[in-house]
């Protein structure tokens, strides 16, 4: 979404800077952005079909890959059914307009229930509340940092992240401008991170303990008179919220939260006493064990403060690309819990069983087990919890597919390995982020060099696939002649017309209707304006009402109840992100990983010295379902009793082909992450705040 120019010397990137005239970003990029240039040039990026036999590797044509991959696809649904194929679509899935308007396509055709995402590893909860209160999953509030005067935020660090559900490029910059107005920024979270560095207030919260937190601020808001304003028109439950977290005091959630209640009644009393006040939450809160009742608690406060869809509130955009609507008009504006996963019961959301499930399903022998994975644009081995399970059971698979750029963690498994090209040489609009930014702009790139003689982008190897799937529920892919007239037509007459009926489509106020030609004619994206407020016009409820007490959450309430009452964890995990990198695939070049590791365990000093632990000392952490050995770094930001390691990393294993990640392996945080361990509402996976041991490693 940061807005960039590259300086090239034919198709070679000589370099890569911000873009001042960005509307957006204004010229800010984050460290990542040196990654377009180091995964285009990576030698180790696959660059044909790879077919495996046995261990070793074969580079194939594209025919030849596209008629096996099919054909073996086929085969499996032959011998087990449909219900036996699974499909797993990671994070850059969304990054990548090609697979966000052709993916689909080709997951329809798979039509399996075992359909996966990062989804359930990410922001599922805050999709879940949207859904039961706004009416759609894809209705995602967005903090208005630019007009806010009273930011509470919690678990989300934006100065390395850059900003989710809340991109903007320079959100930090945003934030000290905030302060610079007179504004607060108070961060929540359990250790003293990079943003909580620049915050006015910092506040130690016990991890997984923010829905108690956060009723408690509800219910102060509440006690002091509720200030729905002119929401109040549109917005049921103010009675059933009120006596939901009636007995939520400060001073009965102080304990679990491990915050004061005089810290928590000058929380609320800063939200009251502030102008243009707005709660955000992210990872941490909702990658946890309440996960669901945080995100709606994190709606629900903002709702009472009559700070939603309010200037400098929690607000929705009006993007140029309408997926909301669009969404809306073809019946996806999302579902919840319609069924359960086959090992475990957890609830479908949206179509999708969560990713904490995966490896169960795959080595848990029955009718519908999983025998054949596809996976897209995804690191599940790396990413998902108790990864060490799925790394087992995925060679135990009749057939796998990855459509990646790298042989890795997770694709190395694979049968076949089909990659697309990435970056700088496809086009680039940003179907998801213009949808979560804190500034309505639109912005299209097409692509800045050419492909590799015989490269295929992300969404013709869907159109591909999907094709040769039979019986496409859509109808329209199947055979030769319509998959040869998709392949010709590709992103751009679909983002064009998206872009027609649109909320700019139409020619307005001397403006002319936005197309993809004139958005294409302003390579630095247009500015649409400010957020505006959208409601009640925008609702998609049945009733066109807010929903502040939604039975599901309600229903979850007695769970949080009991752990007032539990005995804290003497140690629990939490994750972190790193400045420079991605997740876990953009560790492949030098300057990604030189230096220091980055791959440590963050520890409280009284925490370490109590275990025998010294900086630079070697830890041995452990959890249920296994233990890694790790570098520790003592840091007095962590709260005691807290110890923190960052995800992405554990590039050790065999068979992968990444020579500089390899080099600089680090151990995999979800290898001590416990798959049982989700938010029991929602099963998104609970990858903050589990309970383990940490030891000195023997030497
Ligand atoms: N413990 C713990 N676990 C976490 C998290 C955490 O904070 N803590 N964070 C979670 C979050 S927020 C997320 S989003 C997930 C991410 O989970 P995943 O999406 O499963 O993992 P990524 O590491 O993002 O891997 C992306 C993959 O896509 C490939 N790739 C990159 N670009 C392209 C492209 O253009 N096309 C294709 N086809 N492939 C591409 C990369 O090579 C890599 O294999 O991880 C989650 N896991
Ligand atoms: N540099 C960089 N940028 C990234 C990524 C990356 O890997 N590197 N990943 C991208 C992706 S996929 C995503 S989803 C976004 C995520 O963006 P953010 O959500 O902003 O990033 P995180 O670092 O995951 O922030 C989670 C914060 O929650 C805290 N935390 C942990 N447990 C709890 C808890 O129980 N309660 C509270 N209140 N806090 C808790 C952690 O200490 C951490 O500071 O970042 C994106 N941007
Ligand atoms: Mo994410």
């Amino acid at each position: 979404m940061c807005g960039v120019t590259l300086r090239l010397e034919g198709d070679r990137v000589l370099e890569v800077r911000g873009d001042p005239e960005d509307p957006l970003s204004q010229g800010h990029v984050c460290p990542k952005v040196l990654g377009l240039k180091a995964v285009h040039e990576d030698p180790d990026r696959l660059r044909t079909p790879q077919k495996r036999i046995g261990d070793r590797w074969e580079s194939i044509g594209w025919d030849q890959a596209f008629e096996e991959v099919s054909a073996r696809l086929r085969e499996v649904r032959a011998r087990h059914g449909r219900k036996a194929v699974a499909v797993y679509q990671g994070n850059p899935t969304v990054h990548n307009i090609g697979s966000m308007l052709f993916g689909q396509l080709f997951v329809r055709a798979l039509r399996t229930p075992h359909k996966y995402s990062a989804t359930s590893l990410d922001q599922l909860p805050h999709m879940l509340a949207s859904l039961e209160m706004f009416g759609h999953q894809l209705l995602l509030p967005v903090p208005d940092v630019d007009r806010s005067d009273h930011l509470l935020m919690l678990g989300a660090n934006p100065l390395v992240s850059n900003g989710s559900l809340m991109s903007g490029g320079d959100i930090g910059g945003r934030l000290k401008a905030l302060q610079a107005r007179g504004g607060r920024l108070i961060v929540v979270d359990p250790r003293r991170t990079e943003t909580a560095a620049i915050a006015d207030t910092h506040v130690f919260v016990r991890p997984g303990a923010d829905a108690l937190l956060l009723a408690a601020l509800v219910r102060e808001v509440i006690a002091a008179g509720p200030r729905l304003g002119r929401l109040a028109a549109f917005t049921d439950g103010l009675d059933a919220l009120r006596a939901a977290v009636d007995d939520f005091t400060p001073e009965r959630v102080a304990g679990a939260t491990g915050v004061p209640s005089e810290t928590l009644r000058a929380l609320a009393r800063g939200l009251l006493e502030a102008e243009r006040p707005v709660v955000y939450g992210r990872m941490g809160v909702c990658t946890q064990r309440f996960g669901g009742l945080a995100a709606w608690l994190v709606n629900a406060l903002n709702l009472v403060l009559g700070r939603v869809d309010a200037e400098g509130g929690a607000m929705f955009t009006t993007p140029a690309l309408d997926a909301v609507s669009a969404a809306a008009r073809l019946g996806q504006a999302g579902h919840f819990a319609r069924r359960r996963s086959r090992v475990r019961g957890l609830p479908e959301f949206g179509g999708e069983l969560p990713a904490a499930t995966l490896a169960e399903e795959i080595d848990t022998p029955g009718e519908g087990q999983i025998r054949a994975l596809v996976t897209s644009a995804g690191n599940p081995v790396l990413s998902a919890p108790n990864g060490r399970r799925l790394d087992a059971a995925l060679p135990g698979l009749e057939l796998m597919i990855s459509i990646d750029i790298y042989r890795n963690e997770t694709t190395r498994h694979a049968h076949y390995i089909l990659p697309p090209t990435f970056g700088i040489e496809h086009e680039h609009y940003d179907a998801a982020f213009h949808l979560l930014a804190v500034r309505n702009t639109a912005k299209y790139a097409p692509a800045a060099v050419a492909r590799g003689p015989d490269a295929r982008h992300d969404w013709e190897i869907f159109v591909e696939l999907a094709s040769r799937l039979d019986a496409s529920p859509l109808g329209r892919v199947k055979g030769r002649a319509q998959r040869a007239a998709l392949l010709r037509m590709g992103p751009g007459p679909i983002l064009d017309l998206g872009l027609r009926v649109g909320p700019y489509g139409r020619a307005r106020d001397g403006r002319p209707g936005l197309t993809l030609a004139r958005l294409a004619a302003a390579p630095h994206g247009v500015d649409l304006g400010p957020l505006q407020p959208v409601l009640p016009g925008r609702l998609f409820t049945p009733e066109g009402r807010i929903r502040l007490a939604p039975a599901v959450f309600l229903a979850d309430l007695p769970r949080l109840r009991e752990c007032l009452d539990e005995a804290p964890a003497e140690l629990v995990l939490i994750g972190r992100r790193d400045l420079r990198t991605n997740n876990s695939w953009m560790h492949n070049d030098r300057r990604f990983v030189k230096g220091k590791p980055r791959c440590t365990l963050l520890m409280h000093p009284d925490d370490a010295a109590a275990r025998g632990l010294e900086s630079g000392g070697r830890a041995r952490l452990r959890s249920r379902v296994g233990s890694v050995e790790v570098p520790v770094e003592l840091d007095e930001a962590l709260m005691p009793g807290v110890v923190s390691l960052p995800h992405g990393w554990g590039h050790h294993r065999e068979g992968m082909a990444l020579a500089v990640a390899s080099a600089h392996a680090g151990v995999s945080i979800n290898d001590v992450i416990d798959e049982r361990d989700v938010d029991a509402l929602s099963g998104t996976a609970a990858l903050n705040g589990q309970p383990v041991e940490v030891t000195r490693a023997e030497a």
